[in-house]
């Protein structure tokens, strides 16, 4: 952003005022041998807000190919997501685990 000011010399001069986005960072799921297709789809819907048919693509994904995308957030809001998917884990004993990484 550009604004303009005076600043006493009678000449209007133009100060860079920088915007600076927030720095996103992506919730990657990693695949496991014990946890269930329907809790792994339960936990997208829920706690990432994805569509049924979203859910399903995405846990595939990870089944086949070891780890994926759930989304990407600024970090309190993907680190928080992490510690909400470890909790339903722990609660129905899955070893589901989420890492957050730089987008
Ligand atoms: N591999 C699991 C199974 O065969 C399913 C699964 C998918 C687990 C994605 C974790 O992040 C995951 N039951």
């Amino acid at each position: 952003m550009t604004t303009k000011h005076e600043s006493g010399t009678g000449v209007a001069e133009k100060d860079k005022v920088k915007v600076k986005r927030p720095k996103q960072y992506k919730v990657i799921l990693l695949n496991d041998d014990y946890t269930s297709m329907d809790f792994v789809i339960m936990v997208l819907e829920s706690i990432f807000r994805r569509s049924p048919a979203e859910a399903v693509q995405i846990m595939l994904n990870v089944h086949q190919k070891g780890h994926g995308v759930c989304g990407t957030y600024p970090k309190e809001i993907a680190e928080a997501k992490v510690i909400s998917v470890h909790q339903k884990a722990q609660e129905s004993s899955y070893p589901l685990k989420a890492v957050v990484e730089e987008a």
